[in-house]
Order: structure tokens, then sequence, then C-alpha cells
């Protein structure tokens, strides 16, 4: 019996897919949500603010704490003694920062205590900034100055200076902290800090991911030395190495052999971002696929049949795992904007879901960009929403026609900011935890004019993991894989041809509201 476990640390949970590579089969999984799981870390939905609601952090000791109650829980549904790889994904961009020390404590983790006690005295800094922060315009504008503008930037690296891009963060971090920035002895990725806590060793960091630094060189897949002089100085000594998506890094640590029961042998796969993982669990990794992935952010990618870039500046091109590139487009204002809006009204997910099927598409001329947060595409640094209509829609005196306007709004920007990819998707195939909402989903199929399908194991980053560990370290083709687990659900959603001409009228009107940004 082979099991393989993928693990995706995104932004609000630690979540587990345990698959049997035999019996073609998902085994389990779960999930440690970290506002109710662990809530004396203060991050109802996995970060906190800094003095502003730009800045956006997380505790690197919350995502530890996760893992070992991952595990405890993991082993009650499963045997962890079968499963012979494992790998993962980290939610984009983030950075963990740490001293000296953590090259012998990741080494020699003890089972006795726990994750978080032992890395703790291990941190130059005790929060991580995550993808949502968007305050470092200046050390952007600084890096791109240096660099000879951003053109150059975005030829080097696959994208300009993008303010939650790890680069353009770890300058801020150096010109704000200066002790504390001379005693960071590494700085990794999400992916490369949860992926060295499996495998007890300082690990790498995976070209999927790396192209989220403005960092990296995407033509040589190495650390591009004009950028990293331009970030902070001796960054090079502070940065992992960089793989390939098919490096196996080595074996499990002790610590889950001892704690959990994993076998010795286990594989660990070099981790990645969750987009690129989300690539492979939607059976995407090859041209002609469009995936939109419903989570904290709303993404839009596709391996990239040709090389395009966004003029605009906005959209990203980073690592495909499985070889080449994959395009993305990346809206801060996903899940969160559709439940603040839910909350506002104090509406339940079946309410929510009704109002939308209880009001006609164009929200009777009502029209909103969703940006309570400061938005990434395009960039808008206030926060609060733009809203167009009569006057009883802007009062917020009327919730279900407010609920369909913010689809409505999210959807037309998606579409407006992602022309530049030049994919006319004939089917969308979607994941994320807002994807299992089918009225939702209506709304994107008329606005895309495209059917939409859903996957049947929705957790498409933990599952991309798994799959990447059987590829890479058991030998199985890709192509088997996907065949055996990437099936789409029976059920597409159609687009409605009657609301062309009413999504054609609103995308004039939301363009119309995105110049006044
Ligand atoms: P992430 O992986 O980024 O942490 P998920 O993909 O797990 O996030 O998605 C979590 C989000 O799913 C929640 O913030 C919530 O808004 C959304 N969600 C959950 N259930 C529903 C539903 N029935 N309808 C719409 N959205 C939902
Ligand atoms: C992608 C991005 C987010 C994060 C969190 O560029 O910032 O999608 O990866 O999911």
């Amino acid at each position: 019996m082979a099991y393989t476990l993928g693990i995706d640390s995104s932004t609000q949970s630690m979540s587990a897919t345990v698959i049997d590579l035999e019996n073609k089969d998902l085994v389990c999984k779960y999930s440690v949500n970290f506002g109710e799981r662990l809530p004396q870390y203060d991050s109802p939905n996995g970060f906190f603010y800094g003095e502003s609601k730009n800045e956006v952090y997380s505790n690197p000791m919350m995502w530890l704490d996760a893992i070992d109650l991952l595990f405890s829980e993991l082993r009650k549904l499963c045997d962890l003694s079968k499963i012979k790889a494992i790998s993962g994904a980290g939610q984009q961009h983030g950075s963990v920062y740490l001293n000296s020390n953590w090259f012998k404590v990741v080494c020699q983790l003890n089972p006795k205590e726990s994750l978080s006690a032992q890395i703790a005295p291990c941190l130059s800094r005790t929060k991580s900034p995550i993808w949502m922060d968007t305050s470092t315009t200046l050390e952007c504008q600084e890096i791109a100055q240096a660099l000879g503008g951003n053109e150059i930037i975005c030829q080097k690296s696959g994208s300009i200076a993008i303010e939650r891009f790890t680069g353009p963060q770890i300058r801020h971090f150096y010109k704000t902290s200066l002790e504390a920035y001379p005693n960071t002895a590494r700085i990794h990725l999400v992916s490369s800090f949860i992926c060295s806590i499996i495998s007890g060793q300082d690990c790498p960091v995976d070209t999927g991911d790396g192209a989220g630094m403005n960092l990296m060189n995407l033509e040589t897949n190495k650390w591009d030395s004009s950028l990293m002089h331009a970030t902070a100085p001796n960054l090079e000594e502070k940065l992992p190495n960089i793989v390939e998506g098919d490096n196996v890094v080595g074996k499990i640590s002790d610590y889950f052999v001892k704690k959990f029961g994993f076998s010795k042998e286990v594989f660990i796969v070099v981790f990645t971002g969750d987009n690129p993982s989300s690539l492979v669990g939607t059976a995407a990794s090859t041209p002609s696929k469009t995936v939109i992935s419903l989570g904290t952010s709303d993404t839009f990618f596709a391996a990239m049949p040709t090389n395009v870039s966004d003029p605009n500046g906005y959209g990203h091109v980073f690592g495909n795992p499985s070889g080449g590139y994959m395009s993305l487009q990346c809206f801060l204002n996903g899940s969160l904007a559709r439940e603040h809006v839910k909350n506002k009204f104090k509406f339940s997910w079946n309410q929510f879901t009704d109002a939308i099927y209880e009001t006609p598409p164009g929200a009777n001329g009502n029209y909103m960009l969703p940006f309570f947060n400061p938005e990434i595409s395009p960039l808008y640094e206030a926060n609060g929403p733009i809203l167009k209509g009569n006057s009883n829609f802007e009062n917020w005196r009327n919730p279900k026609i407010a609920i369909r306007a913010c689809i409505e709004g999210q959807f037309i920007n998606m579409k407006i900011h992602t022309k530049w990819m030049q994919m006319i998707p004939e089917i969308i195939y979607v994941t994320g935890g807002a994807s299992k909402n089918d009225a939702i989903l209506q709304i994107l199929s008329d606005i895309f004019q495209a059917k939409v399908q859903k996957l049947e194991l929705s957790e498409s980053v933990a599952l991309g993991g798994a799959i990447r560990a059987a590829q890479h370290s058991l030998n199985f083709t890709l192509e088997t894989l996907e065949s055996y687990f990437c099936n789409n659900t029976k059920k597409v959603i159609y687009p409605n041809e009657d609301n062309v001409q009413i999504y054609n009228e609103a995308s004039e009107v939301v363009q119309s509201m995105l110049l006044t940004i």
C-alpha cells in the first residue's frame, strides 16, 4: 500500500490530503483553521494588521503549532506509516526571518517538545509579512530606480517590483530593522520554511515559488545579482538555494517519525507556492486549461502557451512546477470581501446564496468594486469599496443587491485585468473555498461566457503536493496521477447567453469606475 501526503500552508489554514496510489483513491484529508483552532494568536483569518491595513503579518509560530495539531489529528484518520512521500505548498511571497541558531536547531528537533517552542529562539523577526501586505511602494520605487526601471525588473523576474513580493518586503525590513537584519542568517519563503521543518534541514526554494520574489532571474533560474544588490546588502548569503520543482530534498525529520509514527524512509519533495501547486492539483500543468481559485485571494492562472507579460504590470509570470511558466493574476479582495458583505448584513452562507438567486443579473444598475482592503489588481491603496448606483444601494440599505453587486464587480474586474493573458477560455476550472457555491459560479460563467467546472477533489493545493510527491520520488507519471485523482465533477455550469448584453454594459460602467482610481 503506497500513500503520499500533500500539505497546504495557506492564509487561513494548514491542510493535508493523503492519497492511495494503488486504490487510486483519497485516503483522508484534514484542515486546521488558524482562527478557530489557535485563537491565542489573535488572527481570526490567519493574519493581523500592523500600523495600517497596508501592513499584514502572520505569526510563524502559529503555522508550527498548526503542523503539530494537523499531524496529531491526521494520525487518527489514517495509518501514517503507509506514507511514502510528502510534498506541499505555502501561500506565496510571505517570508520567515531566522538567525544562525536555525541551521542547528532544525536538524535536531526534539519530539518531546513542540515545534514552536524549539523554533522560537531561531527567529530574528517575530512576525512574517504575507502576500496581503501592500506597504512597500517606496521600496518598489527604490528597487526600480536602482535597476533602471520596472521594465528591466519585469524582463528579469517576470513581474515589475510588486509590494507583496519578497524582495521589496526584505528591503523594508533591512531599512527599518538595522540590528535585526544583520542578525538574520536565513530568509525563507513560507513553502521552504515548512519544507525545512518537515525534512529537518535547511531546504531550498523551488523555481515556481522563487519567481514570486522579484529576486530570481527567470531565464537562469538563479538569484539575480543586480536584483539582490538593489534589494538589500549581503542578501545572497541569507537566501536558500533554488532548485527545480522535481527536487527530492531528503527524508522526513526524525521528529515526525518518533512523534507521529511516520516511516523513516519518507521522501520529501521540494515544496512550491500554493498557486503553482494548484496548477498541478487541477491537472492544468500543460497549456489549454484556465483555472480560477476562489480562496482568500481570487486568482486566475494558466500554464503559459506563449510568453506574454502584463503591460500594466499587475500580472505575473511564475515557474510551472512541471516545467515552463505559468501566468497569474491575483485579486486581494476575494473571499474576505464576499464575507465582509455577508457579515455586514449578518447573513448565513445560505442566505447569501439565496440573495444571488433572488436578484437579477446587472443588480438593477448597481455596481461595486468591493475593495474593503487595499487592492493589488489594480493597485488601490485606500480601503473602502467603490459604489455606483442608486442611493438605496450606496447607503447599504439593500443587502441582496449589495451581495450580487459585490460578486459581479469582482468578476468583471477579473475579466478586465486578465485580458493581457490572451486566453478566451471555453471552460474555466474552479477551486478554493468559494467554489462550492454554485450561485457564485453562475455569475462567473455568465460574465466570462464560459462553462465552469469543479474538480472532485476541491483541495487542489494539497492534492498538487501529494501528486508532486508521487511524481518526483516514486516514479509515477503526471498523466497517470492526473487520470487517477484530478477528475471533474459531472456537473457543468453553462453560461446564460441572455445576459451578454447586461454584462457588456456593466463592464463599461466598471471600467469607468476603475478610471477614477
Ligand atoms: P485559503 O486556502 O486561501 O486559506 P480557502 O480556499 O480555504 O482559503 O477558502 C476559504 C474561504 O472560502 C473562506 O474565507 C470563505 O469566505 C469561503 N467560503 C466557505 N464557504 C463558502 C460558501 N458556501 N460560499 C462562498 N464562499 C465560501
Ligand atoms: C499570488 C498571491 C496569493 C497567495 C495566497 O500572487 O499573492 O494568491 O499565494 O494564496
